[in-house]
């Protein structure tokens, strides 16, 4: 008999030397990142922000869509978009990074979606909270996981399913969470969710689901493929593992100079060369970013721009966007590594050495951008 098996592949890791393979790129091709020139918009445009869908883009209709909740609650609810489009509207400003992010520069490395270190964008969602809703519907006091499934459909590792990815009670009840029909001020577009998405500021890509249209309270936690089997950091197949959850601290340059066209090595001219990018974290505020142009023998503090206040800017919030920072480099004629690492409150750092597990999820391993400091002025 013909099943689902027959056409999926079981994780893996590549072999020692294999290179990207025929599937990775097909992934790749479809999920595209964020392109890192990019880095210098605060707010990245909506065809720059990088992308990650597991299955098919669906077909939903705005004007017949509806989001149910039911559940564990005392009056389930049906909405249609204008009755979400009714509800007190706001605005946050969110990063968003994809879990597998650094992925394809693990050794050994996970088959998967093959990211380098480009999977993140900063947009302006914006939503309804998500708080007021669940407390209409009236929780059921055994409630203590949110179901939040979406209208994709797929098969990953054998188990057919609709995308589905749950959340505690506690999560889902925090006022920015948002119900986003809106990614900077336009209705979303296909591949980010229209019409209606998931966004929890803070935490990985996965917890933001797309195409959203039913939500369900359960009295136990979500055993789904998504919660239970994807998205754990395991050290190998059988191990049970911890979920992945918030984003961890990470610093990205933005590549000065210019490119090469096949290696992307970075040619600069000697002097002062203002070196750029963004940091992020969804554990805690920021406390610093450090800048090394020698490949991390020495590290230098850079200057790190104040975190975006909401108030200046009409938005709702913005606690969970990233932050710029600029270092001055006196560069003489060469070739440097360049990297940058962030620091946040709760005492996260960026490791130079890297964090491997078996999915490749929350690897904050430094970039690393090589540079040619050319001879000419
Ligand atoms: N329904 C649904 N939601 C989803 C996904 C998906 O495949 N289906 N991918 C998730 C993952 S893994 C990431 S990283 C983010 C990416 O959001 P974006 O494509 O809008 O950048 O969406 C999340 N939400
Ligand atoms: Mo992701």
């Amino acid at each position: 008999m013909s099943t689902v098996d027959e056409v999926s592949r079981p994780s893996r890791l590549a072999e020692p030397g294999e290179g990207i393979t025929a599937e990775e790129l097909q992934l790749a091709a479809r999920n595209h990142g964020l392109p890192l020139e990019a880095l210098r918009y605060d707010v990245t445009p909506v065809g720059l922000h990088y992308l990650l869908t597991h299955y098919d883009i669906p077909e939903t209709d705005a004007a017949r869509h509806t989001l149910t909740i039911e559940g564990r609650v005392d009056h389930p609810l049906v909405l249609d978009l204008a009755e979400l489009r009714r509800r007190p509207r706001v605005t946050h400003r969110v990063t968003m990074e994809c879990a597998g992010n650094g992925r394809a520069l693990l050794e050994p490395r996970p088959v998967s979606q093959p990211w380098l270190v480009e999977a993140v964008g900063t947009a302006d969602w914006t939503g309804t909270p998500l708080a007021p809703l669940l407390r209409e519907a009236g929780l059921s006091a055994d409630a203590i996981e949110v179901l939040f499934t979406g209208a994709d459909h797929g098969v990953e590792r054998g188990v057919e399913q609709d995308y589905q990815r749950s959340l505690p009670v506690p999560e889902a009840l925090r006022e920015d969470v948002l119900l986003a029909y809106e990614m900077n001020g336009a209705p979303l577009l296909p591949q980010h969710g229209a019409p209606l998405r998931l966004v929890v500021p803070g935490w990985y890509g996965m917890t933001h689901v797309k195409w959203l249209h039913r939500i369900e309270l359960l009295d136990r936690e979500f055993d789904g493929y998504q919660n239970a089997v994807a998205y754990r950091v395991r050290q190998h197949a059988d191990d049970p593992g911890v979920p992945v959850t918030r984003i961890e601290p990470r610093a990205l340059v933005q590549p000065p100079g210019f490119p090469d066209f096949m290696s992307r090595t970075r040619a600069v001219r000697p002097g002062t060369v203002p070196v750029t990018g963004r940091a992020w974290s969804g554990h805690a505020p920021l406390t610093g970013v450090e800048v090394t142009v020698d490949g991390g023998v020495t590290w230098e503090p850079a200057t790190l721009d104040p975190a975006v206040e909401a108030t200046d800017t009409g938005l709702t919030g913005a606690e969970w966007a990233w932050r710029r920072w600029r270092y001055d480099w006196a560069a003489t004629p060469g070739r440097y590594t360049l990297s940058a690492r962030a620091t946040d409150a709760s005492g996260r750092t960026q490791p130079v050495e890297q964090p491997w597990n078996r999915g490749g999820f929350a690897n904050n391993l430094v970039q690393r951008v090589e540079v040619l400091v050319l001879a000419d002025r």
